[in-house]
């Protein structure tokens, strides 16, 4: 079934290739106050968007984050509340590394990104701000 995905987005090649190789990397620390480890996610972007399971990433007031994001596009991505940014493209990831310092919900955007109603493609001029995904931080 994956090898049929894969012949008909061959261009997206690279892409699935790291979207499997990094699968089964996200993991979460237990909540211990001492720890160094950083909360790890990858997120894979494709055509401005994310599977389901990013949909809300979860972490604790407190904790280290790293976020590494790898997209099939140019894109720029911006986090509120912490107001991060990142810039990730075609062979280029993007790290956004910090502390979660405030609890809350907060979007992570792409900003200027619009989607063509007939190709689906993203326009990056346009105007429109669109969630990719959430950063849920539970307070301590
Ligand atoms: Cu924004």
């Amino acid at each position: 079934m994956i090898g049929v995905t894969v012949l008909k987005h061959i261009r997206m090649l690279p892409v699935l290739a790291l979207l499997i190789a990094t699968a089964g990397f996200e993991f979460s620390m237990p909540g211990d106050a001492d720890a160094q480890e950083p909360k790890v996610f990858s997120v894979t972007v494709m055509n401005g968007a994310i599977d389901k399971k990013h949909e809300t990433l979860k972490v604790e007031q407190g904790d280290t984050v790293l976020l590494r994001f790898v997209s099939d596009q140019a894109i720029d991505l911006h986090m509120h509340g912490y107001d991060l940014t990142a810039r990730p493209g075609p062979g280029k990831p993007a790290l956004l590394h910090f502390e979660a310092k405030l609890a809350g919900r907060f979007p992570v955007e792409i900003h200027g990104a619009k989607k063509s109603k007939s190709s689906g493609a993203l326009n990056l001029s346009g105007g429109h701000h669109d969630a990719l995904l959430y950063l849920e931080v539970a307070p301590n």
